[in-house]
């Protein structure tokens, strides 16, 4: 059976486990916190979670695990099957993670863990988030899901985005992300309510 390797706070962690409950598939969990020790690296490279333990053969990043997950168990599919679909629903993932989640994350050491964050970092923060939310609204699409019609990789990339992204802007400048964004809050409210989102942030309380 594979092995999902991580934290249960981490929203990459709670990402790729939604992925499991999507699929239906069984899998262990192995409670693994980051680090930076040889044989952590040795099973993630980059000492973050999660990662998976195929037969002793680990694999980390999310989106890698997400789409390793749609090759063994294809139904249902994470991603679309037409070419361009996929890439285009591969498109805004990459936005949303590498232009407003990364972007955010910079002041995750103030917002969540008591420690301070330049000025200079926030500024920046700041400019770079007004350009990833900028990239990520123009290829939303909220009709009724993130990228269309039906559920895809996309929606569990966005819950787990915004969870976080909203929480740090909200504590570091004060503001609401999805202020301007009502289809959005709409379709991050309705998410919460899916069976794979609502099993995993269960386990966050118990
Ligand atoms: N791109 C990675 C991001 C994973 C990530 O940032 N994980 C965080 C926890 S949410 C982590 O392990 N942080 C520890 C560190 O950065 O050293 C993925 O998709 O899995």
């Amino acid at each position: 059976m594979i092995k999902l390797h991580g934290i249960l706070l981490s929203n990459y962690y709670s990402l790729a486990k939604a992925c499991f409950f999507e699929k239906g598939m069984a899998f262990e969990e192995v409670k693994d916190p980051p680090s930076q020790q040889d044989d952590y690296l040795a099973r993630s490279p980059m000492g973050k979670v999660p990662c998976i333990d195929v037969d002793g053969t680990f694999l980390s990043e999310a989106f890698a695990i997400a789409d390793y997950l749609d090759h063994i168990q294809p139904e249902p599919p994470l991603l679309p099957g037409d070419p361009l679909a996929r890439a285009k629903n591969i498109e805004l993932i990459r936005h949303l993670e590498l232009n407003v989640e990364l972007v955010a994350r910079r002041c995750l050491p103030e917002a969540f863990f008591g420690q301070s964050v330049s000025d200079e970092i926030k500024a920046s923060t700041s400019k770079d988030l007004s350009k990833g939310m900028r990239a990520v609204e123009n290829l939303l699409v909220c009709n009724p899901y993130a990228a269309g019609e039906t559920f895809t990789l996309a929606d569990l990339y966005a819950f787990y985005t915004f969870g976080l992204a909203s929480m740090i802007v909200k504590k570091i400048f004060d503001e609401d992300l999805l202020g301007e964004l009502p289809e959005l809050k709409l379709l991050l409210e309705t998410l919460a309510t899916r069976d794979s989102i609502r099993e995993v942030e269960a386990a966050k309380s118990r």
